[in-house]
């Protein structure tokens, strides 16, 4: 089937979560729905605020350009426009438009009949991002603890807070992270080289199939995990790479404020060796 003769049978009415029939239809290749609108909405505000913070800061360098929250005295507070507000509301539109953009995908997938895997996976992206704006910030009391809106600012940010922990690697929740990250990396590369080794045999050859891509692990390694595991150790994976990212940046400072190589000293205080 062509790829377009097949839209129009799923494009099929209801499956919203919110709104009825109100936003149930289609402009051009897109879905529109309730949180299509909302989401336009939150992102053309978020954008328009932070051109209208750029414009403050006296540089029209696009890597320079930065929109930093409220001085840590502001606390939990709102702060001026000019002072970091800008900030706040921008915070407010980017997580208003992630959400909505989740629950989009939700209508979607209602829609079609299939599982809401990829909302699943995505809210765990939106959990990182609100974990360092929201979460660690009202653990904190300040709205300053969040990270700027700059693409330099934000690099600093991570920088900075990484050597307020003395060493940010000796972080254990980190760790898992990274592991997670380097794994998810290694898996697609094995998977996404697989396919396109059998999609791709050579010329005169015939395309090969699943069961050339199962034999080839075998013979490799005496197993093969299969098409439907593969996509489930992907999922695994990457969600455990945000969650525990997520993790490490939560219990940096509400739960550890010291330096991270200090945490490891429970080790030296085991019974086994300790006095
Ligand atoms: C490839 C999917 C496409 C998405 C892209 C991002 C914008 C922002 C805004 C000018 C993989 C589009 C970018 C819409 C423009 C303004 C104001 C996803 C893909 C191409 N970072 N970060 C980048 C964001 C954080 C860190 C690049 C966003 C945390 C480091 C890009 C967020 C920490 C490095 C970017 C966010 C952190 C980067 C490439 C939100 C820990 C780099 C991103 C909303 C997570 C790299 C100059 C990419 C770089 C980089 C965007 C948060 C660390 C500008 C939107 C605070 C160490 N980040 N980042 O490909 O080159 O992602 O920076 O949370 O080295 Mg970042
Ligand atoms: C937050 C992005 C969410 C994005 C969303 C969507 C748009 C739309 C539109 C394209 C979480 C945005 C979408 C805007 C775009 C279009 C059309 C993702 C987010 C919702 N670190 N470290 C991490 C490594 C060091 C430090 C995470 C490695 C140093 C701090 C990851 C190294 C010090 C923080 C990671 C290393 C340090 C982190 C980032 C190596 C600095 C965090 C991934 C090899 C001196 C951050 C929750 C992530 C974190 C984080 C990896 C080194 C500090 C595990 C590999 C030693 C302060 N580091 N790090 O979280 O955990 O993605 O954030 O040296 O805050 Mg680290």
């Amino acid at each position: 089937m062509a790829m377009l003769s097949f839209e129009q049978k799923y494009r099929v009415r209801g499956g919203t979560l919110i709104g009825g029939d109100l936003f149930d239809f289609w402009v051009g290749p897109f879905y529109v729905g309730f949180f299509g609108v909302t989401t336009a909405f939150f992102a053309a505000l978020g954008t328009a605020l932070i051109v209208y913070g750029a414009s403050l800061g006296g540089t029209g360098n696009i890597w320079q350009i930065n929109i930093s929250p409220p001085d840590l005295s502001y606390g939990l507070a709102l702060a001026p426009l000019k002072q970091g507000g800008t900030w706040q509301i921008i915070t407010v539109c980017a997580a208003g438009a992630f959400i909505s953009w989740a629950l989009r995908q939700v209508e979607i997938c209602r829609k079609l009949g299939i599982g809401l895997h990829v909302p699943f996976a995505f809210s765990f992206a939106i959990l990182a991002y609100l974990t360092l704006e929201v979460i660690r910030p009202l653990l904190l009391g300040a709205w300053g603890h969040g990270f700027p809106y700059g693409i330099i600012g934000h690099l600093d940010w991570v920088s900075n807070v990484g050597y307020q922990y003395l060493h940010f690697h000796y972080n254990p929740a980190h760790m898992l992270a990274i592991t997670f990250f380097f794994t998810n990396a290694l898996a697609l590369s094995l998977h996404g080289s697989l396919v396109l080794s059998a999609a791709n045999p050579g010329a005169g050859e015939v395309v090969k199939s699943a069961e050339h891509e199962n034999q080839y692990y075998r013979d490799v390694m005496g197993w093969s995990i299969g098409p439907l595991g593969i996509h489930r150790l992907g999922m695994f994976l990457a969600i455990n790479a945000s969650f525990w990212s997520a993790v490490c940046m939560l219990i940096s400072g509400p739960f550890w404020t010291r330096g991270w190589p200090e945490w490891w000293s429970w080790w030296l205080n085991l019974p086994i060796w300790a006095h």
